[in-house]
């Protein structure tokens, strides 16, 4: 039923309704310089945020900071903030308290990035001193150069009770700080990664997925005019909110759901959410049953008065595929 000619005549009829919700690729730089900021702290923080923005790095600009210089390596189009007050070059800002020092200290030479930032994206691994202490330090300096701030913190492992209650400590100032905080159980992320065969040090691929959907879903809120604004204001509604992100076979879309609702990124349920912002990539062959596939039955559970922004993009390396991205608010 579906031979080559048929699907032709899908997609001729598709394209113009998909140009309803943006205008495609390729992007002309509607993000200007500097405008999304991917940042990561600590060690395993700037893995993953090297990870995540090699996914994007036209989109975003990438900083990276830690007591530890190895973290930087092979990270060339990187802004650097290297604290050692020690000079041993080697982790150990060791607590907290001592990271957020340091992180004041260095401030001065990362306050262009971070004016010039208009959406931060900061990852850490909480449970040792750099990401726990500077992660919400900076969330909290970005807020107040009016920044709007998506954080990702990972948990450690139950068997590391020290790290544990470290982590348990840095949390709350990370997301007091941030516009949406999602939590990465490490232990789920390493557990499930092992399903995946990929390796959970650098996010096994999810957590770039989900920085890179959300780089590109910023760059087309940009094309179809609806600023940063309207992100806010989906994201500014009472309750929580999360980051999902769903990879799959476009010829399955619902298994693209049934994957973001497992994620290991996902520790929330996202019944009856009030604001929701959805953007779904896809190849040339995404068709319109595709997509209203996946948004139905990913806003099925949501409230029936759900405010949602939707937005899709085709790209010729999705192709086969879909994935969804979506920040959801008032849980
Ligand atoms: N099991 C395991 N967990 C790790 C490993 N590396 C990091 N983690 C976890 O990730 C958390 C954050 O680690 P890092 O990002 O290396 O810590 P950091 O922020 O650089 O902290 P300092 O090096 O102390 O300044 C830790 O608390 C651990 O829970 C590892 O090799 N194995
Ligand atoms: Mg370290």
């Amino acid at each position: 039923m579906h031979g080559l000619g048929m699907r032709g005549d899908v997609t001729s009829d598709i394209r113009p309704m998909i140009k309803q919700f943006y205008t495609p690729a390729p992007y002309s730089r509607l993000v200007q310089d500097g405008e999304v900021l991917v940042v990561g702290v600590g060690g395993i923080g700037c893995l993953w945020a090297v990870e995540a923005h090699s996914g994007c790095p036209d989109l975003a600009e990438l900083l990276l900071i830690d007591a530890d210089e190895s973290s930087f390596e092979g990270a060339s189009d990187a802004n650097c903030l290297f604290l050692d007050s020690g000079g041993e070059g080697r982790g150990a800002a060791a607590l907290p308290s001592m990271a957020i020092h340091r992180l004041r200290d260095g401030m001065e030479s990362i306050s262009d990035l971070l004016d010039k930032a208009e959406v931060m994206i900061l990852m850490a691994g909480l449970g040792g001193g750099m990401g726990s202490g500077a992660s919400g330090e900076l969330a909290k300096m970005a807020k107040q150069c009016g920044c709007l701030v998506l954080s990702v913190a990972g948990l450690p492992f139950a068997e590391q009770p020290l790290r544990c209650a470290i982590a348990e400590e840095a949390l709350p100032s990370l997301e007091a700080n941030s516009d949406v905080c999602i939590r990465v159980s490490m232990e789920r992320l390493a557990w499930q990664s092992r399903r995946r065969k990929t390796d959970w040090m650098i996010g096994s691929g999810w957590i770039g997925e989900l920085v890179e959907g959300l780089v590109t879903t910023l760059a087309s809120v940009g094309r179809i005019n609806l600023d940063l604004m309207d992100m806010k204001a989906i994201i500014n509604k009472t309750g929580n909110a999360t980051l999902i992100v769903g990879t799959g076979s476009s010829e399955n879309p619902s298994s693209v759901v049934e994957m973001a609702r497992n994620s290991p990124l996902n520790d929330v349920s996202i019944e009856g959410a009030k604001g929701c912002m959805i953007q779904v990539e896809g190849g040339p062959d995404m068709t319109l049953s595709h997509l209203t596939e996946l948004t139905d039955s990913f806003v099925s559970q949501m409230d029936p008065n759900c405010q949602v922004i939707m937005g899709a993009r085709v790209s010729d390396e999705m192709i086969g595929k879909l994935r969804l991205v979506a920040v959801v608010s008032g849980i």
